[in-house]
């Protein structure tokens, strides 16, 4: 018989540091005006477009973001620089992303009452890791005294869920015993804090999740993963084209298009209704409807998206304690965000309610899990 596979921690980090809104358009403001002085004459002559100017109001109407957590602080308000600087570290010293991944791992640890010597596989797992070998996990395994194996995974906002996913898997296929599953976003460095369109969005974060075998489980707040479902549709609208290929091809490796960008109204009106019978069917799978979810930790892109996915789902509007809402603190953090909403509203919940955990974004692509409180 497949064993019971339960998720027995998560674990939380987040920076010292932090940018409001109005500190983030102050500084735009002030590099747009000195751009289009400097260019003035190109931008007369139709050579060059005119950076226009950013609005906190907008920002936080948009996408209910206030403020978001930033990693290294120094270099962003900088309008001479307008991205942070983080000083590079030597080859023997622990990595920028592995160094935020461990205060996550250590959080789920310590919240899944486990040691290191009780987890067989690491899975770090986020939208871009800094370098491409050796493996972030497979740092992070050694820093901490892991045993076993571990592996990176890429997927964009979906990056949590689905190695929540593979960990599921693992469990019930008896082929690892106890898996960590970190997601260190630290989406900073490709942030173009130079474009009105997207420098308001995102923000640096560490979550992580132990997931076990409900046999070896003995955390105080455990859920059952009772299934898991994923969807993925070729889409360019949420897009870098950041990648070792720059090298060969002579583009430059740090233009625009090198970094965050999308067609945000086309990922709006497109995402949504697939979010929405993404989840229908998950929860159908199980004879669920909606008003039998306890909680939706959901995606944390903008609060419009969600607003509209719970509309849809429960034909009302949803307290924000049945859907808890991160991003006017955290900002969206990729594919932590459900993640994020997890680590702060689940330890109320009661033996036998049921919770909808959902990613959706690039790709496109779309995780969920239908858990239930042991
Ligand atoms: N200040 C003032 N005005 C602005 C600003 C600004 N900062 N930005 C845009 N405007 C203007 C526009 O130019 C436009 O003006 P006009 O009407 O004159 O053309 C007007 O405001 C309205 O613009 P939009 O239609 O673009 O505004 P929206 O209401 O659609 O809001 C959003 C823009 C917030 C981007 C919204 O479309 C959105 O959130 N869409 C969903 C996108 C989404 O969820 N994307 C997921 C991205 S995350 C992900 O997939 C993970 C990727 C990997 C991680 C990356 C880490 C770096």
């Amino acid at each position: 018989m497949t064993p019971s596979v339960v998720i027995s921690g998560s674990g939380l980090w987040k920076p010292d540091h932090s940018i409001s809104n109005e500190e983030l358009v102050e500084a735009y403001n002030a590099y747009a005006e000195q751009f289009n002085q400097q260019n003035q004459q190109a931008i007369e002559q139709g050579e060059c477009a005119s950076k226009p100017l950013s609005s906190a109001e907008f920002i936080e109407k948009a996408s209910g973001i206030k403020s978001r957590y930033i990693y290294i602080k120094d270099g962003v308000l900088d309008i001479n620089r307008m991205r942070p600087n983080i000083p590079e570290r030597s080859e023997d010293a622990l990595s920028d992303q592995a160094e935020i991944a461990i205060h996550a791992a250590k959080d789920a640890l310590k919240s899944a009452n486990k040691t290191p010597e009780d987890i067989d596989v690491v899975i770090v797992s986020c939208a871009y890791t800094q370098r491409s070998y050796p493996a972030l996990a497979i740092e992070v395994q050694g820093a901490l005294g892991i045993k076993g194996f571990a592996f990176d995974m890429l997927v964009a906002c979906s990056a949590a869920t689905f190695a929540l996913h593979r960990a599921y898997e693992m469990i019930a296929a008896g082929t690892a015993k106890s898996v960590l599953v970190i997601n260190p976003e630290l989406t900073s460095p490709q942030v173009n804090y130079c474009d009105r369109d997207s420098h308001f969005i995102f923000g640096d974060v560490a979550t992580a999740m132990v997931v076990e075998s409900a046999d070896t489980a003995d955390s105080e707040h455990m859920f059952e993963i009772m299934s898991t479902k994923a969807v993925t549709q070729y889409s360019s609208n949420i897009r870098s084209n950041f990648g070792y290929v720059s090298r060969a091809n002579d583009a430059d490796p740090f233009a625009a298009d090198k970094l965050f960008h999308q067609q945000g109204r086309k990922v709006f009106k497109e995402v949504c209704p697939m979010a929405v019978e993404h989840i229908s069917e998950h929860l159908s799978r199980h004879q669920l409807n909606s008003d039998d979810v306890s909680r939706w930790w959901l995606h944390q892109a903008n609060i419009n998206m969600n607003t509209l996915i719970s509309r849809k789902l429960l034909d009302r509007q949803p307290s924000l304690e049945e859907a808890p809402i991160v991003l006017d603190t955290f900002a969206n953090t990729a594919s932590a965000g459900s993640i994020i909403a997890f680590c702060l509203n689940h330890k109320d919940l009661n033996s036998g309610d049921v919770g909808l955990l959902c990613s959706f974004g690039a790709g496109y692509s779309i995780g969920s899990l239908v858990i239930k409180k042991r």
